[in-house]
């Protein structure tokens, strides 16, 4: 008895529906929950999600001036560091994008202009989701060198959605400024956090699918890497979908790799998170007691490493290259035991039994 898996692209369409029940209705502890306005957004762009078919062109979206203000300011705090920290795998597809596909500051770019660029690329493409799916649904999709990926982006706030008077909420602000400008005399450290900056996000979003996922998979490499991981995932066991969501936790999305003897980021979760990425890449790993782990990356440790989903990683795994994480993700995938293999036909977007 082998699981039921897609075996053609069309089919990713009932996967993409199958979101677990935060993805859609946002909890009552949601930054966003007691926000209506952003509650009608979410639902409307789940609906996008919904009733979007495979070959027909991404719904466009038109982001509000408050939606691109959270963008701007994770922009503004997210890319000085990538300069730094980020590999240049990244930054060269970010450069083209920029060019391409409507990356910038003041902007938010489209779901469907990043999939035609990414399609041209490495023949990789995104498809709207409403929200977080299964690990199973997830890494299938990557099988047919697909990305789920969502079109919301965080709440502005992470005090729980404001629904004071905007006056108020201003003066609230700037009291808060300056208490926290007080404070920062009072105990003479950078206080780097106020507000209106939208640090924290309880599940992914424009921020982290854009800025963190989107240029990666503009990289051969990365793009049959996570390609190797979906393949792995059809049909597999419970047992063996945990072990690659464990790989994909460890590379996708908080994966290092060396570049000029430094320590690089490649993996999402930290090219979206500014102090995650100095913490990981900056020598004297800031914003925590203790400097993180980092081990080679071996797809057999990270397969059984656990991982915390709501602080800094306590381990992180180092490749060489993304040339070398993909053949060893492939050799250990070679290794799982299965009753076949699974071949992805790119000319009709099929899988082949083997
Ligand atoms: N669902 C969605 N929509 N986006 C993700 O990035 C995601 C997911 N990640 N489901 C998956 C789970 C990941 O954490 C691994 C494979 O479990
Ligand atoms: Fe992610």
């Amino acid at each position: 008895d082998v699981y039921w898996f897609p075996r053609h692209i069309s089919e990713l369409d009932l996967v993409a529906n199958r979101t677990l029940d935060a993805g859609v209705d946002l909890e009552s502890d949601h930054p966003g929950f007691h926000d209506t306005e952003y509650r009608a957004r979410r639902a409307q762009m789940a609906e996008n999600a919904q009733k979007h078919i495979w070959n027909k062109p991404i719904p466009r979206v038109q982001y509000t001036q408050n939606e691109k203000d959270v963008w701007s300011a994770v922009w503004d705090k997210m890319e000085g560091l990538l300069e730094q920290h980020a590999c240049k795998e990244y930054l060269e597809s970010m450069e083209l994008m920029k060019k391409h596909c409507g990356y910038s500051r003041n902007d938010i770019p489209q779901q469907e202009d990043i999939s035609a660029f990414l399609m041209e690329q490495s023949n990789f493409r995104m498809r709207p989701v409403a929200g977080l799916l299964s690990s199973r649904d997830f890494l299938n999709g990557l099988a047919f060198r697909v990305f789920f990926c969502t079109q919301y982006i965080r709440h502005h706030s992470k005090v729980g959605g404001s629904m004071l008077p905007t006056f108020l909420f201003k003066w609230m602000v700037v009291l808060y400024l300056l208490y926290s400008i007080l404070i920062t005399i009072i105990f003479c450290r950078v206080d780097s956090c106020t507000v209106l900056q939208p640090l924290y996000t309880p599940e992914p979003d424009i921020c982290h699918e854009l800025l963190g996922h989107a240029p990666m998979f503009a990289d051969r490499d990365f793009a049959d890497f996570s390609q190797e991981i979906g393949l792995a995932s059809l049909g597999a066991s419970d047992d063996d979908v945990q072990k690659l969501a464990h790989c994909y936790w460890h590379s996708v999305e908080f994966g290092l790799c060396q570049q000029d003897g430094k320590n690089k980021a490649y993996g999402a979760g930290l090219l979206s998170s500014y102090g995650e990425l100095e913490y990981a890449c900056a020598d004297d790993h800031p914003g925590a007691d203790e400097p993180p782990t980092i081990k080679p990356w071996d797809p057999e440790v990270a397969a059984h490493q656990a991982f915390p989903i709501t602080t800094y990683q306590p381990v992180y795994f180092l490749a060489e290259s993304l040339h070398d994480a993909k053949q060893r993700m492939r050799t250990y995938c070679e290794g799982l035991q299965r009753p076949f293999f699974a071949l992805h036909n790119a000319q009709n977007d099929s899988i082949h039994i083997d």
